[in-house]
């Protein structure tokens, strides 16, 4: 029985990626992002026999409704979620920070993640299925300029355990994969488009890459139902802790 994967974020990045690798896998795969160009493309690219597109913004919880009800034939049956749509905007200190962009994040990381979660428990429930939330080393630790992104993905860790123990007797498994720097567009919208920053950022860095959080997703999912993988924590071997700083007077 073919299995079907929901992805969100697949527009880009590590959803894009995935959703490539579960159909390499022999899965189907919902694919949801706003930009209906790009998911139009990977369907065209990995065959509509394996790709139902459903491009909405995910903040749009009538238009979230309508993307399951339009569900076809074959793509209803939802054995795993992956909640990869998501985004940091601003790199500065909180108090100079945009409350507009801080509203985004939450709107997107926490308030679209639990809403589309809680409409597909059941159908999760159902299959024994899978749910795996891209949540970020920036949950763990805290850095200038984290501050609700961060938060976000504390969110997001944090909601995927205390799933786990709601979940318990279920069958279904969830994991927190929390990743460090990896190369996508991610930067490129953080700084509202500063190409230049984003290559700056990554250049001789060796960031991990969407194609290796995409491998980890499969692995996760793909473990025997027994297993589950509760967190995750990656990053490039390049990459690792700062210690605390100290103001001092004068
Ligand atoms: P990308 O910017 O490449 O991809 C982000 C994806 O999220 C896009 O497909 C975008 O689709 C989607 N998205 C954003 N806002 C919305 C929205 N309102 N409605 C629907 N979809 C939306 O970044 P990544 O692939 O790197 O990021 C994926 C996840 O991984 C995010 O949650 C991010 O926080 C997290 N992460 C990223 C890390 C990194 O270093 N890259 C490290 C740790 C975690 P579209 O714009 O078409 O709507
Ligand atoms: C993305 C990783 O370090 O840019 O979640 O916050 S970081």
């Amino acid at each position: 029985m073919t299995k079907t994967a929901w992805i969100t974020g697949a527009t880009s990045g590590f959803g894009r990626a995935a959703a490539r690798r579960f159909v390499e896998g022999g899965w189907q795969v919902i694919a949801s992002g706003r930009r209906a160009d790009r998911l139009d493309a990977l369907r065209d690219e990995l065959g509509a026999e394996h790709v139902h597109v459903a491009a909405f913004d995910i903040r749009d919880t009538d238009a979230m409704s309508a993307a399951i009800a339009e569900l076809p034939e074959g793509f209803r049956e939802v054995d795993l979620l992956v909640n990869s749509a998501g985004l940091a905007l601003g790199t500065g200190p909180a108090q100079g920070a945009s409350l507009d962009d801080w509203r985004t994040m939450i709107d997107t990381n926490i308030t679209a993640l639990v809403t589309l979660t809680r409409a597909l428990l059941p159908a999760l429930i159902e299959q024994r299925g899978a749910i795996i939330n891209v949540s970020s080393t920036a949950a763990l630790y805290p850095y200038m300029g984290g501050n609700v992104y961060g938060a976000s993905k504390a969110f997001v860790s944090q909601f995927s355990l205390n799933l786990r123990a709601d979940l318990h007797g279920t069958g279904v498994r969830v994991t927190t994969l929390e990743p460090g720097m990896a190369e996508t567009e991610f930067t490129l919208v953080r700084t509202h488009g500063d190409q230049a920053a984003s290559d700056k950022l990554y250049h001789g860095a060796n960031p991990m890459t969407a194609q290796d959080i995409a491998e980890t997703i499969w692995w996760i999912a793909t473990l025997p139902p027994h297993l589950n993988i509760n967190r995750l924590e990656m990053m490039p071997t390049s990459q690792s802790f700062a210690g605390f700083q100290i103001h001092r007077d004068a």
